[in-house]
């Protein structure tokens, strides 16, 4: 593969092995030049931490894009994560639009909702300003989780479903715009749970064993890695198995230690990811 420079765009949450401190190791090791665009500085992550601190940095964004601009810096790739704020995606679309080279994908992890529920910060605003970055910004792929799916096409939330629920939540981004859909966390019995691919109009699913107790922080590894093995050049369906197996070792190092609640212990099976994504 050619060497590329991707953009990645998330916050920074300093302690807590989420978004950026999760994604940059991860691309990193999976080869790829990965430039970062933080969407905001967060003393910790949100989600257990109590009185963390936020700096928003939504009005750094287009004066470091317009910087980007006058150096001629493009990106063959922008993934994005967790944005503090409806504003920042449109921000976000307009750095897709003036500096991705041609032929460049967009990945969009929705990162705004999980369990039926938004998380704290976000509101149906951030909803609507969500579904124009993943419909109307073009996004090549995006990896919505079944609470994020069903909020970017205005379905019911279920949170036990058959496989025609899953069909029509598909069904309805596609027809809202979105092309490669990976869709986490599709599980039809206990101790299972998986991933829809649906790619060049063809439904597939991976399914995978599921651990009781989860780990904050496991849909940045997931996504990050997807990221990681797509842009070496497997398929949206390869690259989703490829993550699975990675987040599901993670979980399993993360789980050896009781006493980690915050993150997902990630680095010691990097040489695992780079295994599956190169050998
Ligand atoms: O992992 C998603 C995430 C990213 N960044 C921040 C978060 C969360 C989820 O809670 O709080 C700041």
């Amino acid at each position: 593969m050619a060497y590329q420079r991707i953009l990645t765009i998330q916050d920074i949450s300093c302690v807590g092995q989420c978004s950026l401190t999760v994604a940059l190791p991860i691309l990193s090791a999976c080869g790829l030049e990965t430039a970062i665009l933080p969407s905001a500085v967060l003393s910790t992550h949100t989600a257990g931490f109590h009185g963390f601190t936020f700096t928003d940095l939504t009005d750094e964004m287009p004066r470091i894009n317009e910087h980007w601009q006058r150096e001629k810096l493009k990106f063959s790739a922008v993934y994005t994560g967790y944005l503090g704020s409806s504003r920042q995606i449109d921000h976000v679309k307009e750095i897709v639009k003036t500096s991705m080279l041609p032929g460049g994908k967009l990945i969009v992890d929705p990162a705004m909702a999980d369990f039926g529920k938004l998380y704290p910060p976000f509101t149906s605003e951030h909803v609507e300003a969500m579904k124009k970055l993943c419909f109307e910004s073009d996004a090549d792929i995006i990896l919505p989780n079944i609470t994020e799916a069903s909020l970017l096409c205005d379905m019911e939330f279920r949170e036990t479903y058959d496989e025609s629920y899953i069909r029509t939540l598909i069904e309805k981004l596609e027809k809202q715009g979105a092309k490669t859909i990976v869709l986490t966390g599709v599980g039809y019995t206990v101790d299972s749970t998986g991933v829809v691919v649906y790619e060049n109009k063809e439904f597939r699913y991976y399914k995978h064993y599921r651990y009781n107790k989860g780990c904050h922080g496991t849909g940045d590894v997931y996504a990050s890695s997807f990221v990681g093995a797509y842009l070496n050049g497997k398929t949206a369906f390869e690259a989703a198995k490829i993550a699975a197996d990675y987040t599901l070792r993670c979980i399993e190092k993360t789980h050896e230690d009781e006493g980690h609640w915050y993150g997902v212990k990630f680095e010691m099976v990097l040489p695992e990811l780079e295994k599956a994504i190169f050998q």
